[in-house]
């Protein structure tokens, strides 16, 4: 029961990575200590050419890096594909210094650090660092990769697109595809006569107004608001009702001409305020969510203040979830997940982050080295697509880093077969989460089970663009995000209307550089298109 429960959260770090902010995010594998049980039995490797040198591979990578050079699965591989790999160990945090001096060095690896984003990617195309590739040489090397990607977002393809080129390997975060929820005090509903959540956005404001009317903690007192929002962080903020208009306020979306225009500035956006504003006004919505992160409003839920939060994902109604079920259920509170609301858009939308990631990344001097470029695209097909290789890179060995429970791999807790320890943990799969057949390797049964009925006719909201280098917003973005901030939360406030100050505001941010970046979103999705 242990090594499940372990398995479990691992599986719930990697989801609340997914739906909460990912920046802090880092793997829970490293472990100190030597290593003292070294695995014995190797899977069968393929008879490579036995005549030919090895192929020698520099691997960089800042996950996961594994403790020992020639550790188990590095051996694995090299056996397997008759290459020798020399391995560049970053750390997660701190990478992108240590990276910079081993480029300014001209030491160029031939795989990049999976963690490298698009910034990265268009300044090392335009330092001559990495190679651009052949999108049809890669789809046709790596023909399993190239149907994972189609299944979940063929437009994956579109980021490394750079100045007319492609420039990488496309990477997906599947879950990033699961939007966020919003999430009822269950008690709370039942006591304002609600069986079930909330379906419609006019049901929502119903319940809102009976949280605050018709005291539903039963404390006798008039002491609770309807919801509140994450103001510390606005892109996350009040996306339920956002998203019953169709809008995120944060993403580009496509107008009803087919041009990419910025939420914010959309007249959903105008009408979605002037719904939240009439929540203020009536009490409804917790004055404090202007300085609220997640860890107020998990306090705010967990004290009853609030009866609604909405920025949960599907994996934080895991019961072991700390963004708010877990300590919600220790003081005998039931979070319970409802779906989108129905709203002017008439579907149930939910804000995504998206599953579009930078591509991985390889070094210029595979432009010219045909043989080595096609024995990374073998290798890096196998370890994210084929069973054996990914099993191998993400777990290690069965029956000394892992059990099967079914088709669940539930880890081994021992130190000393730890990912660091054996090289397992993904630092030899930059590609490791594009297919998501391995899903019922990594997520447990009861998760999948939830995630497929809360996620069922669930449409995501993306960003029509996801990464993309954008010169605009390098110049703009940090003054138009301000701006933007700024106006949103005084809207809600009712401290700027959303009549004439909206047609300022949105007069002010296309002239702040706004119009700008529109058009050059415009360039880059019609670039993409072709
Ligand atoms: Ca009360």
């Amino acid at each position: 029961m242990k090594q499940l429960s372990r398995g479990w959260i691992g599986t719930l770090a990697l989801v609340l990575c997914a739906s909460l902010i990912m920046s802090a995010c880092s793997s829970g594998n490293g472990n100190g200590g030597a290593a003292t049980n070294a695995p014995k039995n190797s899977p069968e490797a393929s008879a490579p050419a036995k005549d030919e040198a090895p192929i020698e591979i520099v691997w960089a990578n800042n996950f996961n890096s594994p403790e020992e050079d020639g550790n188990y699965v590095q051996t694995e591989i090299e056996k397997k594909f008759n290459v020798k790999i020399k391995n560049v160990k970053l750390e997660r945090g701190t990478w992108r210094e240590q990276f910079s001096v081993l480029l300014a060095s001209g030491d160029i690896p031939d795989i990049f650090p999976v963690d490298a984003n698009e910034t990265d990617m268009a300044l090392w195309a335009d330092q001559n660092v990495i190679a651009s590739l052949d999108q049809d040489e890669v789809k046709s090397h790596m023909p399993k990769a190239a149907a994972a990607i189609a299944e979940v977002d063929e437009g994956a393809w579109g980021v490394g697109i750079y100045k007319g080129k492609n420039w990488g390997i496309p990477k997906l975060w599947p879950n990033g595809l699961s939007g966020f929820l919003p999430g009822y005090n269950e008690a709370w509903l039942k006591n304002v006569g609600y069986d079930a959540p909330p379906t419609t956005l006019e049901e929502l404001e119903d319940v809102l107004t009976k949280f605050v009317n018709e005291d539903p903690d039963r404390n006798g007192a008039k002491d609770t608001y309807g919801m509140s929002a994450r103001g510390k962080l606005p892109i996350q903020m009040f996306t339920s009702v956002f998203a019953a208009y169709g809008v995120s306020p944060y993403q580009f979306k496509l107008d009803d001409a087919g041009q990419v225009v910025w939420g914010g500035i959309t007249e959903e956006t105008r009408e979605a305020l002037a719904l939240l504003n009439s929540w203020y006004k009536k009490g409804i919505i917790h004055p404090e969510f202007i300085t609220s992160d997640n860890g107020e409003l998990n306090t705010a839920f967990v004290n009853q203040k609030i009866g609604v939060i909405d920025n949960a994902g599907w994996g934080n109604f895991n019961k072991l979830s700390g963004y708010i079920s877990k300590p919600a259920d220790d003081v005998g509170i039931n979070y319970i997940p409802g779906k989108p609301l129905i709203g002017p858009a008439g579907q149930m939308n939910a804000f995504t982050y998206g599953a579009r990631q930078a591509p991985v990344l390889l070094g210029k001097q595979l432009e010219k080295d045909e043989k080595k470029r096609h024995k990374i695209y073998e290798i890096l097909e196998w370890v994210a697509t084929d069973k054996e290789g990914y099993f191998l890179t993400a777990w290690g060995q069965e029956g000394v880093s892992y059990d099967m429970e079914g088709d669940f791999v539930v880890g081994r807790t021992e130190e000393e077969v730890g990912a660091t320890k054996l090289g397992y943990g993904y630092f030899y799969n930059p590609l490791g989460h594009i297919d998501t057949s391995k899903d019922i390797h990594k997520t447990h049964p009861d998760d999948l089970e939830r995630k497929a009925l809360l996620n069922e006719g669930v449409i995501s909201l993306v960003d029509v663009l996801g990464p993309a280098v954008m010169e605009t917003k390098s110049q703009y973005w940090a003054n138009l995000t301000t701006l933007q901030d700024t106006f949103i939360i005084k809207a809600v406030t009712g401290e700027a209307n959303t009549e004439g100050d909206f047609d300022k505001f949105k007069e002010s941010w296309l002239r702040a550089g706004g119009q700008a970046v529109i058009d050059e979103a415009n360039a880059i999705y019609k670039e993409r298109q072709q």
